[in-house]
């Protein structure tokens, strides 16, 4: 190990950031007579999220820095992509439905297995604080439409009009032919789903989109959908998706991944699993993009997706790199 490295995680152990649950760990194996060595069980705080997102990814290691928990970590970090007017397929600044309505899902998952979902709501630029909101302070799950953007108002809050004049003069020019055909990795993709690991080794997550563009209103797709767009077990791991959400919808794809990984397969190899089922149900068009991302509880990540371009970034102790993802169908 580096010195560098080594001094950090001595301090993070003197801080007493890592210490209790690094013990509690290897008291387990002790006891299970397996020979895991110490550092083998270390928990190592990270965030990784789908795309390249790298100020969500910093955000949400700040968060992890300062001692906040993995949901904070989640939610404070998609929230960057949310504000963010750039970003074309999340929050403000995302591509309308057919009929020119900025429509948002988003969900958010803890440790417990607690979660919250909005679908389909308009006028609220973070959707994700509204879903952790439900989560928090209601008996529901999920909450739609009206319902949720009445509910945002009550929580205190702002109606933000969400159509910038970019994707409103997108969407005029896509009526001339109203075609619908998503085009891989570039017109639909760059939903934000975010998972984090804090300084107790606990696992949330979080998904976040303003869905495919020019969508039927009313559609919603996998991201707000807990099992699907985004699937948490503390016990074991956590994925998330982006991609054409009603493939993902059929194969619950999230909580498939989290399974397989229960069952022993390694986040990379429960990703390419995701994926294949997807294939299985598409043999004849694969002309689309899907990508899983993957944490297991050791901190071991993965990902897979059908076409090349999907990577995803990580911030850890390790740095702040954005790996490029192994894809199902191979560059030409
Ligand atoms: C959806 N999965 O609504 C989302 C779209 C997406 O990057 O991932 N876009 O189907």
């Amino acid at each position: 190990m580096k010195r560098r490295k080594f001094l950090k995680n001595s301090s993070m152990v003197t801080a007493g950031l890592v210490s209790a649950p690094l013990l509690a760990s290897s008291q387990e194996n002790k006891k299970n007579g397996t020979t895991i060595s110490p550092m083998a069980t270390a928990i190592k705080p990270m965030a990784i999220c789908t795309w390249n997102f790298k100020n969500a990814t910093a955000k949400a290691w700040e968060v992890l820095q300062n001692g906040g928990s993995a949901l904070d970590a989640v939610e404070q970090g998609v929230m960057v992509e949310e504000a963010n007017e750039n970003n074309q397929t999340v929050g403000k600044g995302g591509r309308p439905d057919r009929d020119g309505n900025v429509t948002l899902d988003a969900c958010i998952m803890d440790k417990d297995g607690n979660c919250g979902a909005v679908l389909a709501m308009q006028n609220i630029v973070h959707p994700v604080s509204v879903a952790r909101k439900v989560m928090e302070d209601t008996p529901h799950v999920m909450l739609a439409g009206k319902g949720a953007e009445q509910f945002a108002y009550e929580k205190g809050f702002e109606k933000v009009d969400l159509l910038t004049e970019k994707s409103k003069q997108q969407w005029l020019e896509w009526k001339k032919t109203s075609q619908y055909k998503p085009i891989i990795n570039i017109e639909n993709h760059d939903t934000i789903g975010m998972l984090a690991i804090d300084k107790n080794g606990d696992i949330s997550g979080a998904c976040t989109t303003s869905g495919m563009a020019y969508k039927y209103a009313g559609r919603v797709g996998d991201s707000p959908i807990i099992g699907a767009g985004l699937f948490i077990d503390n016990e074991v791991g956590g994925a998330t998706a982006t991609g054409v959400g009603e493939e993902v919808v059929r194969t619950v794809g999230s909580f498939l991944i989290v399974e397989l990984m229960r069952q022993g397969k390694s986040p990379q190899e429960a990703c390419e699993e995701g994926v294949k089922r997807i294939i299985a149900k598409n043999k004849d068009n694969t002309d689309f993009q899907i990508g899983f991302i993957a944490v297991n509880k050791k901190g071991e990540t993965g990902s897979y997706c059908i076409h090349p371009g999907f990577t995803y970034r990580q911030y850890s102790e390790d740095g702040h790199i954005n790996h490029p993802s192994d894809s199902y169908i191979k560059r030409k």
